[in-house]
């Protein structure tokens, strides 16, 4: 034999014997650590964690919520067919800040110490965040999309470019994004802490003819960064979405990650792409839906694609209700919150009940509902729960897990007997079963009947009960005095001075 060939054969040989030997101490492990009962069975591996929070999409807008929608939303409505719609799902807050705040810490957002997001960071340094919790478990933790909860340095990066307080100081190991709103300046990129491009050109503002000033393809006057466009911020998350499932699919395979999408649209501006221009039955909002659609669509793929989808739970759902006015339901039949009473900012449901919806293969039930009250509070002692760690003393202190809902387990439901949201003028209202106190008159939002006073003999507040009256038109205040009391003295009992805010 030639020399240089007995060499290889001899190679050969080593190498299956190296691995025979490998494989024999894998299984005797394996079989070592079963009997230790510390291998957990395959049911009780924590799964991945995405979620995907659009931005202003109305309870009314997913055809699985509202088969009158005029928007065809068939990746939104995949997702409710192969997992569990709550129906009863609302945001902390109808505006971006407070309900994103309630969303990451688990605590209502008027417990927060300032609202002032153009200021300071509103997550305060040492208060828990669900990225935090999980990544101290071994989760990678990312965050694509609108921050939207400020910076130390408010909105201008220091001379080294960067931003503290955001996304990568509150528990993400990286981030790709925006400081906030997409109608909102300055405009500028962030990738971690760091800004790409300084914004210092300026860009005019935008309006759409046709369309109320606050729709359309509006936009803010200020700095922008040379090269930003807005049209281009979608397809541009998505695809740093998709590029984050794909690195985790590639590196590590075998720990668990925690990616927290939240999308810009479909609030202003409106921007579909030429793809969806005209499809829809709802201008250029509907079109601008489905283009919101078909990104998450794109992202289910992406997990699919990486071979996570069957060992994720995927959240869907929006930040807070629809900028859709009773001309535009007129116009076009179609009304983005549903049945419900109001639009964005209002204490009334259409600004905070939100469509939600858990996939989780194999745990919850597919094409399910729930009509469990919850909020999004509720998300960070559900992860908890799921990834089956110990929510430490003190954190996420308005928090209370869904998991018994999710997988069905009647026996173990929910301790959460009331639930507080907080209007875009700042009005909290409270739920305790099916009765809501509202305790201002007018909507609580930035319509012109923000807080109505009351006139002699007029109630002071507004009282309804949601399952006889889900529209919020019959106000039972004078009829209840007891349950007005008692909702009163409930809400006073959790809430303190709220700080001074900003309007978006
Ligand atoms: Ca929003």
């Amino acid at each position: 034999m030639h020399r240089s060939q007995r060499h290889l054969d001899t190679n050969y040989l080593d190498t299956k014997y190296l691995w025979r030997a490998f494989y024999c101490v894998c299984i005797f492990h394996v079989a070592w650590l079963s009997h230790q009962g510390s291998l957990p069975a395959a049911e009780t591996v924590p799964p991945n964690i995405v979620v995907i929070l659009a931005d202003d999409l109305g309870y009314g807008d997913p055809r699985c919520y509202n088969s009158d929608s005029k928007i065809e939303t068939p990746h939104i409505d995949k997702l409710a067919a192969e997992g569990m719609r709550f129906t009863d799902a609302h945001s902390c807050g109808s505006v971006c800040v407070p309900s994103r705040y309630g969303l990451l810490t688990g605590r209502y957002p008027f417990r927060a110490a300032s609202f002032e997001w153009r200021k300071q960071a509103l997550i305060e340094p040492g208060r828990l965040t669900i990225p935090q919790l999980l990544q101290q478990h071994g989760y990678r933790t990312a965050c694509v999309g609108k921050w939207h909860l400020g910076f130390d340095e408010g909105t201008t990066p220091d001379k080294h470019r960067r931003l503290h307080g955001g996304p990568v100081d509150r528990g993400f190991q990286s981030f790709f994004g925006l400081p906030a709103s997409l109608d909102l300046p300055p405009y500028f990129w962030i990738r971690d802490a760091t800004c790409v491009d300084l914004a210092t050109n300026r860009i005019e503002k935008s309006n759409t003819p046709g369309w109320d000033p606050s729709q359309g393809a509006f936009w803010r006057a200020g700095a922008i960064a040379p090269g930003f466009q807005h049209a281009e911020v979608l397809p541009k998350l998505t695809e740093a979405a998709i590029e984050q499932i794909a690195h985790y699919g590639k590196n590590q395979r075998n720990r668990r990650f925690f990616l927290y999408v939240a999308l810009t649209a479909p609030h202003t501006p409106w921007l579909p792409d030429a793809r969806f221009q005209d499809r829809s039955r709802a201008g250029l909002y509907g079109d601008f839906v489905m283009h919101v659609d078909h990104a998450v669509g794109r992202i289910m793929s992406a997990l699919e694609e990486q071979a996570f989808a069957k060992e994720t739970l995927v959240v869907f759902t929006s930040d807070n209700g629809p900028v859709w006015y009773r001309e535009n339901v007129q116009r076009f039949g179609h009304n983005s919150s549903g049945t419900f009473r109001g639009i964005k900012g209002d204490a009334w449901e259409g600004g905070h009940r939100v469509p939600m919806i858990v996939r989780w293969p194999g745990r919850v039930a597919e094409n399910s509902t729930a009509s469990q009250m919850t909020c999004h509070a509720d998300l960070m002692a559900t992860f908890t729960a799921v990834a089956d760690i110990d929510l430490p003393t003190g954190a996420g202190e308005d928090t209370y897990s869904l998991l018994p809902v999710l997988t069905g387990d009647a026996a173990n439901s929910p301790s959460r007997r009331t639930m507080i949201t907080q209007s875009g003028r700042n009005v909290l209202s409270i739920r305790e079963g099916a009765w809501k106190l509202i305790p201002v008159l007018g909507s609580g939002g930035f319509l012109r009947a923000t807080k109505v006073a009351a006139r002699p003999g007029e109630p002071s507040g507004q009282l309804y009960n949601l399952d006889e009256d889900p529209g919020e038109t019959n106000n039972r205040w004078e009829q209840h005095p007891e349950i007005v009391e008692r909702l009163t003295t409930l809400l006073k009992q959790q809430t303190v001075a709220m700080p001074r805010t900003s309007r978006k």
